[in-house]
């Protein structure tokens, strides 16, 4: 069994320390970070959703995945998280009202934080109203959102209106993703941007950041 397969395994099998020994050991061996996240752990965790799905395995046994995933996930941050240029503002991320998923959550913040933009991580079951609240109080121009549930991903619909309802729409980019989430999606709600991984989410912040900071920066020549 080829390291990437093992790793998948250990995940499955709910078993976070084995995880945490194997990613370190495929770092080890030189290999890149973003394929032991992909090949390892995420092909192990899309396993589990399938079975979860099919009734193959139950919630424990996925709570016990997601721990190891968490668990292999820290070990990569360092590698993944490369740095770049900072003075890019800032940004919050939440996983919306009523979901409690924040793996995929926790990797779009990690890698933005990589892009060297100060992410606010507001946390799971963030209301509309906790969105807003960062762009008042923190001065936050970029919200990210993140759904895993059908039934969840409505909430961003009230996000972008709470927005709205508050004047301060026009101030910030709001980004949508997650399992469920499309670009389809993201037009019917007039959210501005979706992204379907980590990587590109953070690349695409990363650009609306560059754009804020050159507007700021014509703003205060004139
Ligand atoms: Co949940 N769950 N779960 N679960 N769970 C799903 C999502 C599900 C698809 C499983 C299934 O049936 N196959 C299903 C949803 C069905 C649906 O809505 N159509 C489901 C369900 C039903 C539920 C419960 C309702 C089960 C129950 O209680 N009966 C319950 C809900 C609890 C709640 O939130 N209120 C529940 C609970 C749980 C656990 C607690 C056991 C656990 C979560 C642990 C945790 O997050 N700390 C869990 C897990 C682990 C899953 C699966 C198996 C894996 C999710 C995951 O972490 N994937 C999932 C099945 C699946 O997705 N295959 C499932 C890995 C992660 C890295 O991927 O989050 O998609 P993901 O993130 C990706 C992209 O989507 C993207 O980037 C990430 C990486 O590239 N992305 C963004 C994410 N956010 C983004 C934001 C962006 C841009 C990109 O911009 C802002």
């Amino acid at each position: 069994m080829d390291i990437y397969n093992e790793i998948s395994a250990a995940l499955q099998k709910g078993r976070d320390k084995l995880a945490v020994e194997l990613v370190g050991k495929a770092l080890e061996q030189s290999l890149s970070a973003q394929e032991i996240l992909d090949q390892g752990l995420m092909r192990g965790m899309d396993v589990v959703g399938d079975k979860f799905k099919n009734n193959k395995m139950f919630l424990p046994e996925v709570m016990m995945a997601a721990k190891a995933m968490s668990k292999g996930t820290e070990v990569l941050k360092p590698f993944l998280a490369s740095g770049g240029p900072s003075g890019l503002g800032k940004a919050a991320i939440g996983t919306v009202k009523g979901d409690r998923h924040d793996i995929g959550k926790n990797l779009v913040k990690m890698m933005i934080e990589g892009k060297g933009i100060e992410t606010i991580d507001l946390g799971v079951d963030v209301s509309a109203e906790k969105f807003v609240g960062a762009c008042k109080d923190k001065g936050v121009r970029i919200i990210c959102c993140s759904a895993l549930l059908t039934t969840t991903m409505k909430e961003m619909k009230r996000v972008v209106e709470l927005f709205e309802k508050e004047g301060l729409r026009s101030q910030v980019a709001i980004f949508v993703g997650g399992a469920p989430v499309t670009e389809g999606f993201r037009e019917s709600i007039g959210a501005d941007y979706y992204a379907a991984d980590a990587a590109s989410a953070a690349e695409m912040v990363r650009e609306v950041a560059l754009k804020h900071r050159a507007e700021s920066q014509l703003e205060s020549q004139i």
